[in-house]
C-alpha cells in the first residue's frame, strides 16, 4: 500500500496523526515485520507520508535498530525530515511482529531506559515525542513485570507508555491502566480486541488509539476482489460501482492545482 496516497487519504478523513507501521511498511515491500529493512528504509516512507499530509506522522521504529548509538542516529534523522514523534518497544533487534507465535525475547531494562534517555537528550525539537512500548504482556511476562517496566521507562523521560496485548478481550488493558494510575498518556493498538471501544478509553487514561494495519488489510481484501473479477472476465461495468472514480485519483494528485497554475 502506498506511503503518500495513504497518508493523504488520512489527512483527509480528518484523523489526528499519521502511523507510520513497521508492519506495514515492510508488508508493502512483500516482506516480514521483522527487521528485514533497514532504518533509512522504514524512515524514507515515514518521510514520503510526512511529506504528503499536513498530519503528524508518528513513527514505528521498532527496538530502534539496534543499540543506544542506533537510537541517536535515529532521533537525528528523524528528527531532521520532521517526524513529530517515534515508538521504540523493549524487544530485542531485530524484532517480530507482536502477533507471531513463539518466543518474544525483551530487551534489559536499564538498557531501554537507556534509550529512552537518550532520545530526550539528542532531540533538539521539544515537542517530539516518544513512546515506550511495553512488550511484557505480549511476551507472557506478566502485569508485574509491564507495570515495572511501564514505571522505569515513564521514570527515564517518555511521553507516553503504549501497552501492548494480544488478547481477545480488554481486560488486562484495562488492569494494566488501573495499576499504571495515569502516571503517563497510555496509548493502545487494539487491533486484537476491537470491541473495546473509544469512548470507554479516556477515563482510564487511555490517550491515544493506534489503528495499525486496517488501512492495509482494507487495501489486500479490495484489490484482491477486484483482481478476481477482472480474472473472470466479468463485465467491467460490474465493478465500476465498486472502485474510486477517477477523478478521486486526479482530486489526491492534485490536478486541480495543475490545471489552475
Ligand atoms: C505496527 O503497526 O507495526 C505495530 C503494531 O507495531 S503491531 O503490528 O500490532 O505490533
Ligand atoms: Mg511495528
Amino acid at each position: 500500500w502506498d506511503s503518500m496516497l495513504g497518508a493523504k487519504l488520512i489527512s483527509e478523513a480528518n484523523f489526528d496523526a499519521v502511523w507510520a507501521s513497521g508492519l506495514e511498511i515492510s508488508a508493502s515491500h512483500g516482506l516480514p515485520d521483522a527487521n528485514i529493512l533497514t532504518m533509512s528504509e522504514y524512515l524514507e516512507r515515514a518521510s514520503e507520508m510526512n511529506d504528503a499530509s499536513n498530519l503528524p506522522v508518528i513513527a514505528d521504529c521498532d527496538t530502534g535498530y539496534g543499540n543506544v548509538n542506533n537510537v541517536i542516529y535515529l532521533v537525528e534523522k528523524y528528527e531532521q525530515r520532521g517526524i513529530a514523534g517515534i515508538c521504540i518497544e523493549d524487544k530485542l533487534f531485530p524484532k517480530t511482529n507482536s502477533f507471531i507465535e513463539g518466543r518474544q525475547d525483551l530487551a534489559d531494562i536499564e538498557e531501554f531506559c537507556g534509550k529512552i534517555r537518550a532520545i530526550k537528550e539528542t532531540q533538539t525539537n521539544p515537542d517530539f515525542m516518544v513512546f515506550a512500548r511495553v512488550e511484557a504482556l505480549i511476551a507472557g511476562w506478566g502485569m508485574e513485570e509491564a507495570l515495572i517496566r511501564a514505571n522505569a521507562y515513564s521514570d527515564s523521560g517518555a511521553d507516553a507508555i503504549l501497552i501492548h496485548s494480544k488478547k481477545k478481550d480488554n481486560k488486562e488493558i484495562l488492569e494494566f491502566c488501573k495499576k499504571f494510575k495515569k502516571r503517563k498518556p497510555v496509548v493502545v493498538v487494539p487491533t486484537k480486541y476491537p470491541k473495546f471501544h473509544e469512548k470507554d478509553m479516556p477515563k482510564y487514561g487511555i490517550s491515544l488509539v493506534i489503528y495499525a494495519n486496517h488501512v492495509l488489510r482494507s487495501t489486500i481484501k479490495a484489490v484482491s476482489e477486484t483482481l478476481k473479477i477482472l480474472k473472470e472476465k466479468k463485465e467491467l461495468s460490474s465493478i465500476e460501482n465498486k472502485i474510486a472514480p477517477l477523478a478521486k485519483v486526479f482530486h489526491l494528485q492534485g490536478m486541480s492545482t495543475l490545471k489552475e497554475n
